[in-house]
């Protein structure tokens, strides 16, 4: 039933649109009533308004903490009007009907996201608003309620087209506003609480996590972030012991993990290193020894080594260690550590050694999640294996022995790199790396770029590339990738097959006397 407005409670932090509103209501012959600043708001405009301190007899106290908080107000919210109880107890505490109440918040919401002291943002948390919204919009039977000045227009239209009352839908649709701001309110109040990491909290509760560690920023620091563990039992930079260092980084936990699963995918009897930075592998070699194979690694791109993640798929001894605490490095991890290279990693304070206690099996099933707006990707882990693969020979001449190994340790190395992934190898150690162009074609450029780079600072005269073998982590839709191989001297090629034009790739890889090889499978890694 309509409800005319005698009297309207007018309480507001955003007083945009409130002097022309609170002038159409006066014109319309509803008294106002209103809270400190509001108050004086009205009363610049030249309107009549009663300060609610005069209402209920009681100054605002607690530096407004009390302002509205009181049975004068909220028993004017809450009343049922044709109810005899209720009518009888207002008549004898001396309460008034409100019917209109225009309420909008502290601004919480923008005192956090300005990074205000935190003092300042649980002073913004509003008690007495959210309590007479929730009284106001319970009674939407008797009262109207307004959350937004964007409704201040539909209550004027609406006194004006019914006599000065509002309709019973528009009460009943304004409530449902009101209960939905208060809901808001406190769930953003409740996700601040919980630190920075309640920003990603309900992504989390969503995938079924359980334990959270709030980190100092994410990839950049003005990013929030938190890291969740999920309980699955992977070795891996989630379960490891952190023997010494920093506490990790959102990109240090990103690479660690990277990184040890790049070493996961060597056979035991090889001693592996991949050294990552920026989550692609900046050197990958296989040795007799741990400090062989880091030694061969490093001599890939000595310049992105510094400050890279070193995984090692042995028990760390004290020689690779010495070796690799020569160079600033972020993070160590291994599956295990003799107490002597303990030792040696120690001298260095901030840099953080992991020991994952053995090494992830590539092949076990999981799980990869990346998330969209409104959504997240699932698909499993990517447990191809080159092992396993049948290898077809397509081209005149078939590879070496040697020849073999490499590629199918480059094939290895191209899975953990960011596609269009390049890898150029020789005698179990990467050469030349190109990750995450958009073109393969330029990521075979720059991995040649990568070589002569490091031929130059390893002071070798002759291109690393030459004699080497090629891995590409898809097929060659063109033969001009491939050429860029054969004249940076490559002897050998590796990669999925699959493309129209695979008859003009193998013609060049014949025609340069080059052996290649498909895999059937691909290793796109985003
Ligand atoms: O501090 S409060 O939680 N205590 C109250 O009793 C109270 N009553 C209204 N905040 C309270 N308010 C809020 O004050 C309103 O929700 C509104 O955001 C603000 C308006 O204050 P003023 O009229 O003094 O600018």
């Amino acid at each position: 039933s309509p409800r005319p407005i005698k009297r309207a409670l007018l309480s507001v932090s955003d007083k945009s649109g409130l002097q022309d509103f609170a002038a159409a209501l006066h014109r319309a012959g509803i008294e106002l009533v209103s809270t400190g600043g509001t108050h004086r708001a009205l009363v610049e405009a030249g309107l009549p308004v009663r300060d609610v301190a005069d209402l209920t007899g009681f100054p605002e106290l607690m530096d407004g903490r009390l302002k509205t908080l009181h049975p004068k107000v909220h028993g004017g919210l809450l009343a049922i009007r044709e109810n005899p109880a209720h009518e009888a107890a207002m008549l004898s505490h001396d309460i008034a009907p409100i019917d209109l109440l225009v309420v909008n918040l502290y601004p919480f919401e923008a005192t956090v996201a300005r990074q205000a002291p935190f003092a300042e943002c649980i002073e913004n948390i509003d008690i007495g608003g959210p309590a007479m919204i929730r009284g106001a919009a319970k009674n939407h039977a008797d009262v109207t309620v307004v959350v937004h000045p964007e409704d201040y227009q539909v209550v004027l239209d609406e006194i004006a087209a019914n006599d000065g009352a509002t309709t019973a839908e528009t009460r009943l649709r304004l409530a449902q506003k009101a209960f939905a701001r208060t809901a808001t309110y406190d769930a953003a109040i409740s996700t601040w609480m919980m630190g920075p990491a309640g920003v990603t909290m309900p992504m989390f509760r969503a995938l079924g996590g359980e334990r959270a560690e709030v980190l100092r920023y994410g990839e950049n620091p003005h990013q929030a972030a938190a890291f969740y563990r999920t309980g699955e039992r992977r070795p891996g930079v989630a379960t490891a012991r952190q023997v010494q260092g920093k506490a990790l980084s959102y990109n240090n936990i990103a690479d660690t993990d990277a990184a040890i699963e790049l070493v996961a995918e060597f056979p035991a009897d090889f001693a592996a290193v991949a050294i990552i930075k920026h989550a692609n592998p900046c050197g990958v070699a296989v040795g007799g020894s741990l400090l062989d194979a880091y030694a061969k690694a490093y001599r890939c791109d000595q310049t992105s080594a510094f400050g890279g993640i070193v995984a090692l798929n042995r028990r760390m001894d004290a020689a690779v260690a010495r070796e690799i605490t020569a160079i600033f490095t972020e993070v160590i991890v291994a599956p295990d550590a003799d107490e002597d290279a303990i030792a040696i990693v120690a001298a260095k304070k901030n840099l953080r050694l992991l020991l994952t206690g053995s090494l992830p099996d590539p092949h076990a099933p999981g799980t990869v999640l990346r998330t969209v707006a409104g959504g997240f990707l699932a698909q499993d882990r990517d447990g191809a294996d080159v092992a396993a693969m049948s290898l077809q020979v397509v081209t005149k001449r078939a590879p070496t022995e040697r020849e073999l190994a490499d590629l199918k340790f480059a094939f290895r190395v191209a899975k953990h790199v960011k596609s269009n992934a390049i890898v150029f190898a020789k005698d179990g150690a990467t050469v030349g790396i190109g990750a995450g162009q958009m073109s393969r074609v330029d990521a075979a450029r720059i991995a040649v770029l990568k070589a002569a780079d490091a031929a130059r600072a390893a002071g070798i005269d002759e291109r690393l590339t030459e004699g080497s073998v090629l891995a590409s982590d898809a097929f060659f839709p063109f033969a001009d990738g491939l050429q860029a191989a054969i004249e940076a001297g490559a002897t050998a090629v590796i990669q999925p097959g699959g493309s129209m034009r695979d008859d003009e790739v193998v013609r060049a890889a014949d025609d340069a006397g080059l052996a290649m090889v498909f895999t059937g499978y691909r290793h796109f890694r985003h």
